[in-house]
């Protein structure tokens, strides 16, 4: 009788014995070895004999590399869209004792009734407005883990103004057409480059309370940058000014050789 599952006759034609079969394992495995080793050390060759970007707002990375940043950046920003929120947390899971990190920038003192929040228009016209001002717009409340990229992270709860909120009020539409927004410290010490997309996400705002309580100066009174889908890098304390570009704005620390997007 003829049964799929019979296998007695079909016999391998050349049956090798243990000593072959290891042999033979061993010479693949070995010039698999000799040809990926190859390809690694000709990659590598390639990336190094590659020329530098030309540094500019990123530090100098090969050329490759920075493309490779670049797509990622760009992958990014397709999957993410407004309805990609940010991981909120209860009140009560927000620390007490908020986690306070460098002050380039906005360290020293700050006389927060004379401060303005200076708004730069593509055209030069220049807005200023206090404190008081923007603390009578909608307030937005968020408590989310706050990511540093130093290696930290801290559920953290802090209020403000939603910046598309700020936007519309100011009748700003025009100025959030373009590609990125630069946000600098008063002194000019400290400044970020953000893409607008992550600047109008509905959870970005410019906060000037944390726990319910005005910003303290070591977490960037009066106004501060809270940007959820980013690293803690971007959320630049004590504003001072904020423009409009299509060219990426000057960024701190992507011109030390951090990732211009640092999204999260
Ligand atoms: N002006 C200014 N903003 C800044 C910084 C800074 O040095 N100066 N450091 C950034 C970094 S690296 C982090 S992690 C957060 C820390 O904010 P915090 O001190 O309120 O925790 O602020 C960001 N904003
Ligand atoms: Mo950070």
């Amino acid at each position: 009788m003829k049964s799929p599952f019979s296998r007695k006759n079909k016999k391998p034609k050349r049956s090798l014995t243990v000593e072959q079969k290891i042999t033979r394992r061993n010479f693949i495995s070995f010039s698999s070895f000799i040809v990926l080793s190859g390809a690694a050390w000709g990659g590598w060759k390639w990336l190094y004999n590659s020329p530098e970007e030309t540094t500019s707002v990123t530090a100098g990375a090969r050329k490759p590399l920075r493309r490779a940043l670049n797509k990622t950046e760009l992958a990014f920003r397709r999957v993410f869209s407004n309805n990609n929120l940010v991981k909120t947390y209860p009140k009560d899971m927000a620390a007490k004792n908020v986690r306070h990190n460098s002050d380039i920038g906005s360290g020293g003192k700050i006389d927060v009734d004379a401060w303005r929040l200076q708004v730069k228009k593509q055209s030069g016209e220049v807005l200023k407005i206090s404190i008081d001002e923007i603390k009578t717009l909608p307030k937005t409340d968020i408590i989310y883990d706050f990511k540093c990229v130093e290696g930290w992270d801290q559920i953290s709860h802090w209020g403000g103004v939603k910046f598309s909120d700020f936007i519309s009020h100011y009748k700003l539409d025009d100025q959030a057409q373009l590609e990125y927004v630069g946000m600098e410290t008063p002194d000019k010490e400290y400044y970020v480059g953000i893409d607008m997309p992550s600047a109008m996400h509905p959870q970005t705002l410019l906060a000037y309370e944390v726990n319910e309580q005005p910003l303290p100066p070591r977490h960037g009174a009066p106004l501060r940058l809270i940007i959820p889908v980013k690293y803690g890098i971007k959320n630049l304390k004590r504003i001072g000014s904020i423009s409009f570009s299509n060219n990426r704005p000057r960024d701190y620390w992507a011109e030390q050789g951090y990732d211009y997007y640092s999204g999260l």
